[in-house]
């Protein structure tokens, strides 16, 4: 599928005819083409399936096709007629796949059959079900406390699937959940959850709709969230403004820029504009955020009345005075350094908010992966306060989630902080001692693995050893424990980097038929508008030897605890059964089974959207931090050497993650290539290199160990200068495991200090 690497500047418009074309090659590619055009048309509808991509929702007006280039990939990726069994695995021994790439591990198929890892013949070998669950269970039982396991969620589980994983591993006895939502919206619950009293987004589909003007920080939806561009076209059409911040010029956002010049309508008296595209430093929002607030303040204080909405801050909010001292306090030149953005450019957003009587404000990675994100988000959430910008119609809170069920997950309890009143909800439903002690996330339980604290790790899907940061020593905290278990779809990296017993458990993904005793079966999932809805796989199975994930789940529980505290083997036969539970035990599903035939699903609701603030003193908090006195910390700073750029590490258009469909990024020009460093050509030249060459790339820290990656080919890419950026996870190496969010724990993906040597090899390649 790719070509030769090259790299060519990209002059088509995001989607059109170049995403055509490569959904057509990823459908051909799935050898099952016909079969596959028959899923895709399901894709989002009422009867089908939803999405295994994004968590972006759906209009629930459209009938038509409600499927992107992106999620066709998806779809197409899953919905393969290559499988992987016991022959495959007598081919390759586990030492041989691990020289394997990440690309060509997924490429060989679904896997298909139980297996279990043998060290005599270093290979996976054929298991079957009862004896794999018997495993887990003894070696679960063996622990000397249950505290000493990890059970790992990744976004895609069911709401179905989740209520069940978390239902046992809390009655088995521990809170260690860790999970995806930790590397990429949990300083958006954090924060949010401080703020307003929702760690969730409050806006729904209709809002786009009605927006003025959207602000759109740190996402790139051109590739990640494809439909979301189809409410923004919209909303330009309409006359609304879309206000994007991000230090690279993504192609899907770029057409929503001003076609001439983003500055010229800076005075009063200038030409409206509609859009506008700001290029920040990375980390520099929160700078940016404070200076338009600077503003705010300033034109308030000069017509009263006119900038703040007072009734709705007198009424909901508290902490509008703190705030407003530490925004005085902050002063320009500190704004104006750490934003990476001029006064004038500040000012240019500020007007563009305040004109617009109804905001909605939307942030993905750009905005989490970073030390100061609780702050940033804090600090969008005042900006917002100010005029009333949440719970009314056309305006709100948008963190754009990223796996198609991330969210739900943390509303069924995939959650290792788990708020009293959902633990006490289970307690009264199950009657048993539920754990109340806090457990594990990401990088705790990395920590916990390495120092032997913790001895087994289970991975309901998703690919921990390649997500998580400082990849060689996530390898090792892998590979030091008495078992892994990965229950999965497809072979990744997270196999080969097992303990010392390790089993594979191919798993049903969303496309696939779920045939249980009480008949097809569907799941359901919630979107980043707070709606659940339900997905039925079309596709018979691959093979018979693969399970649903409550089915697995059921099967663990049951070796694991018998029939405590349910029947756990009778819930797996019918889904609904599971939902009668999740109905009883958390707000806003009561008789979700009746609910659940509604086209489009239900909506949860969301207090924050209403008004209703469950913070702390009951009112909407404006909440105040000082700007960070430094982007680099200490732990870099301290070090000899200074770095030469920050990087940061992001998805390319033809990968799902850790996931590669394939080693092209059209948006970026590149094809045939992931090994590459997208640097400011001023930089290159001031670094003593030049473009095509190759690199290794060391990061800084301080606690003495190595990080290095090498060979990375150095590409001219128009990014701020000092601003670098390459793909995950080829990078993860880089993220030292110490270098998280304050207050979230979220590696710090998208702010690594390095330094760039020449490689060994000096070869160039293009
Ligand atoms: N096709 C596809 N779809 C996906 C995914 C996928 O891998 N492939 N992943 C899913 C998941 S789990 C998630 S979380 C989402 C991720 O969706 P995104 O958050 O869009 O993903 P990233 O590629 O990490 O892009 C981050 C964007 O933020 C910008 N950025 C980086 N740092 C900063 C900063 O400091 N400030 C500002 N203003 N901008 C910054 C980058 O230039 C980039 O455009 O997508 C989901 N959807
Ligand atoms: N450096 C850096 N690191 C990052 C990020 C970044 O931007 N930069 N982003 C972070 C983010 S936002 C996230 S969400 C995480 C993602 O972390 P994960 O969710 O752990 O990773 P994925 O790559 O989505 O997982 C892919 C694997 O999931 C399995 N899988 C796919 N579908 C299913 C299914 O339906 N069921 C089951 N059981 N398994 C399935 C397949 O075996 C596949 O190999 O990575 C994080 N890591
Ligand atoms: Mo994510």
């Amino acid at each position: 599928m790719s070509a030769q690497p090259r790299y060519q500047p990209y002059s088509g418009p995001a989607a059109g005819w170049g995403a055509l074309r490569s959904v057509t090659q990823h459908w051909l590619d799935s050898k099952q083409p016909i079969k596959n055009l028959r899923a895709l048309l399901k894709t989002n509808q009422d009867d089908g399936f939803d999405c295994p991509g994004c968590a972006w929702g759906d209009s629930p007006d459209s009938h038509l096709v409600k499927f992107c280039e992106n999620g066709a990939k998806a779809v197409n990726w899953e919905a393969t007629k290559r499988g992987i069994g016991r022959a495959f695995f007598a081919r390759y021994s586990v030492a041989q796949l691990r020289e394997q790439s990440d690309y060509w591990l997924e490429h060989q198929g679904r896997l298909i059959e139980p297996l279990r890892y043998d060290a005599a013949s270093d290979r996976y070998l054929p298991i079957d079900w009862d004896s794999a669950f018997a495993l887990i269970a003894s070696e679960l039982q063996r622990l000397a406390s249950p505290h000493e396991a990890e059970f790992y969620t990744s976004g895609r589980a069911s709401n179905e699937a989740a209520f069940l994983y978390q239902l046992m591993v809390r009655a088995y006895g521990t809170n260690n959940f860790p999970d995806c939502s930790n590397m990429c919206h949990e300083a958006s619950g954090v924060a949010l959850g401080q703020s307003v009293g929702v760690g969730k987004g409050t806006v729904t589909f209709a809002d786009f709709e009605h927006a003025d003007a959207i602000l759109v920080f740190g996402q790139n939806p051109g590739t990640n969230h494809p439909r979301m561009l189809e409410p923004l076209r919209e909303a330009v059409q309409r006359g609304a403004s879309v206000v994007c911040f991000n230090p690279l010029k993504e192609r899907g956002l770029e057409r929503f820029q001003h076609p001439q010049h983003p500055l010229e309508m800076l005075g009063n008296g200038s030409q409206p504009t509609s859009s506008a595209y700001f290029r920040p430093h990375l980390g520099g929002d929160m700078a940016v955020v404070r200076g338009m607030a600077k503003y705010l303040l300033q034109w308030e204080r000069e017509r009263p009345g006119s900038v703040f909405d007072q009734r709705f801050i007198d009424e909901h909010t508290a902490g509008l005075s703190d705030w407003l001292a530490a925004v005085e306090a902050s002063d320009w030149a500190q704004i104006e350094t750490q934003s990476g953005l001029a006064r004038s450019e500040i000012e240019q957003a500020a007007r563009l908010y305040v004109r617009a009587e109804r905001v909605i404000a939307c942030w993905a990675m750009g905005i989490t992966q970073h030390r100061h994100s609780v702050a940033t988000i804090q600090e969008i959430a005042n900006l917002m306060l100010l005029r009333g910008n949440i719970g009314k119609p056309g305006a709100g809170l948008c963190p754009v989630r990223g796996h198609s069920n991330v969210q739900g997950d943390r509303t069924m309890g995939i959650n290792e902080r788990p708020p009293a009143f959902f633990l006490d909800a289970l307690q009264r439903r199950f009657d048993f001692p539920v754990p109340r002690a806090q457990g594990h996330n990401t990088v705790e339980a990395i920590n916990a693995m390495l120092e032997g604290r913790s001895k087994v790790f289970i991975g309901l899907g998703g690919n921990f050893a390649q997500a998580t940061p400082d990849s060689p020593r996530t390898h090792a905290a892998l590979q030091q424990c008495a078992l892994t278990v990965q229950i999965s779809t497809k072979l990744n990296r997270s196999h080969l980097m097992h303990g010392k017993q390790a089993l594979i458990l191919p798993c049903l993904g969303r496309t696939d038929l779920d045939l249980q005793a009480g008949g097809p079966q569907a799941v359901t999932v919630e979107d980043s508008f707070s709606m659940v809805h339900a997905s039925k796989g079309q596709l018979a199975p691959l093979s018979r030897e693969m399970r649903s994930e409550p089915a697995i789940i059921a099967g663990i529980a049951n070796a694991l605890l018998g029939t405590r505290p349910v029947d756990w083997l009778h819930l797996a036969e019918d889904y609904a059964r599971i939902r009668e539970l999740i109905a009883d035990c958390i707000p806003g599903f009561a008789d979700f089974n009746a609910r659940l035939a509604q086209p489009g699903g239900f909506y949860l609701g969301n207090a924050a959207a209403s008004r209703r603030w469950n913070t702390e003193g009951g009112k909407a908090r404006f909440l105040a931090h000082p700007l960070p006195e430094h982007l680099l910390p200490a732990e870099v700073r301290s070090q000899a050497e200074a770095p030469h750029l920050v990087l940061q590490t992001l998805r390319s258009h033809d990968q799902y993650n850790t996931t590669l469909y394939g080693l092209d990024d059209r948006y970026r020009g590149v094809r045939g290539m992931r090994e590459v460093l997208f640097v400011n050509p001023q930089d290159i030249q001031r670094l003593g290199f030049v473009p095509g060459q190759k690199v290794d790339v060391l990061s800084l820290w301080d606690d003495g160990i190595e990080r290095k990656v090498h060979g990375f080919t150095l590409l001219a890419y128009d990014t701020p200068a000092g601003q670098a950026a390459a793909y995950y996870p080829e990078t993860n190496p880089l993220v030292p495991l110490d270098s998280y969010g304050v207050g979230s724990h979220t590696p710090t993906s998208k702010f690594i200090a390095i330094r760039l040597q020449a490689a060994a090899t000096e070869q160039r390649i293009l």
